[in-house]
């Protein structure tokens, strides 16, 4: 960023590019998670419907298998980002991982949910949850065998969206990190920010659909361009 004297408020989106390197796969690349299921199998509230078990096999073995892995230096970088920039900041993560989270970052938003919560249809409550939920286990809150992965599907609406546009009218920039622009509303958000006037950034392995959108578009893995990106910022 050329000049970053007048940025105060940074609005971060990240996608499934910023935990690529510490082994989870992305949903869009070759021998990525849509590859081995198809997302109307799975990330739909009619998969859900249709084949519970197959839905809830899948999301079983992603939640184990997040909780081997790592924060990357990506991750890191943002944490250190979070805890001394000054002004307002809020990491938007399209993930359901908790990689931000165990880096040390603090002001995070989980748009698309979490695989460590279970979230019981029959009560509403969200219970932190580690183990399985194809043995149907009772809501810890009311009883019921009503669990299911507290995540966002395709025709559900994502958490916290006032929450999201009320930041991103207040931000002088915008940074995009790890997402291929390819699922909405989060593909909206560099428009969203342009209009509101802040400056934008993307930060990606390769050109996004949306890199056009975005002032500056710089190619490369995360866990490279984010730490010089948080270098330049914090100066
Ligand atoms: C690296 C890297 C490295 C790799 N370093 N980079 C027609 C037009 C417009 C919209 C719609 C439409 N038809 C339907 C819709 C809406 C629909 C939608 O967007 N569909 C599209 C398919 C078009 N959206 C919805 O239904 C959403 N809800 C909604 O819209 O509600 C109404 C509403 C209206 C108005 C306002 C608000 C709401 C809900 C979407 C839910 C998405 N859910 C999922 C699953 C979550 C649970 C789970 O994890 O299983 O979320 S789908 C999946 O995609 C997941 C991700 O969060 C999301 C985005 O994927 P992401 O993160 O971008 O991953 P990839 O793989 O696509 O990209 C990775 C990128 O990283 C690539 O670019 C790589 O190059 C890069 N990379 N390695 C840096 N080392």
């Amino acid at each position: 960023m050329a000049d970053r004297s007048d940025i105060r408020n940074i609005v971060i989106l990240t996608g499934a590019g910023v935990s690529a390197e510490s082994g989870i796969d992305t949903f869009r690349a070759e021998g990525g998670l849509w590859e081995q299921h198809r997302v109307e199998d799975v990330a739909t509230p009619e998969a859900f419907a249709r084949d519970p078990e197959l839905v809830l096999r899948f999301y079983d073995m992603r939640r184990e298998a997040i909780q081997t892995k790592q924060p990357n230096p990506a991750h890191e970088a943002l944490a250190r980002l979070d805890r001394e920039w000054e002004g307002e900041l809020l990491i938007v993560t399209q993930n359901v991982d908790d990689l931000h989270e165990r880096a040390g970052a603090r002001r995070v938003l989980h748009m698309h949910g979490t695989h460590l919560n279970a979230w019981c249809t029959a009560c509403d409550a969200r219970s932190p949850w580690r183990g399985t939920l194809i043995d149907r286990p009772a809501c810890p809150e009311c009883g019921e065998k009503a669990l299911r992965p507290d995540v966002v599907w395709f025709g559900e609406m994502p958490y916290e969206m006032d929450r999201i546009f009320s930041a991103l009218r207040e931000a002088d920039l915008f940074v995009s990190i790890g997402t291929s622009g390819a699922v909405y509303p989060a593909a909206g958000f560099v428009r969203n920010a342009r209009d509101l006037g802040a400056r934008t950034l993307e930060l990606n392995l390769e050109a996004s659909q949306g890199s056009h959108l975005f002032d500056e578009s710089r190619h490369g893995p995360a866990s490279v361009l984010v730490p010089e990106w948080v270098d330049e910022m914090l100066g």
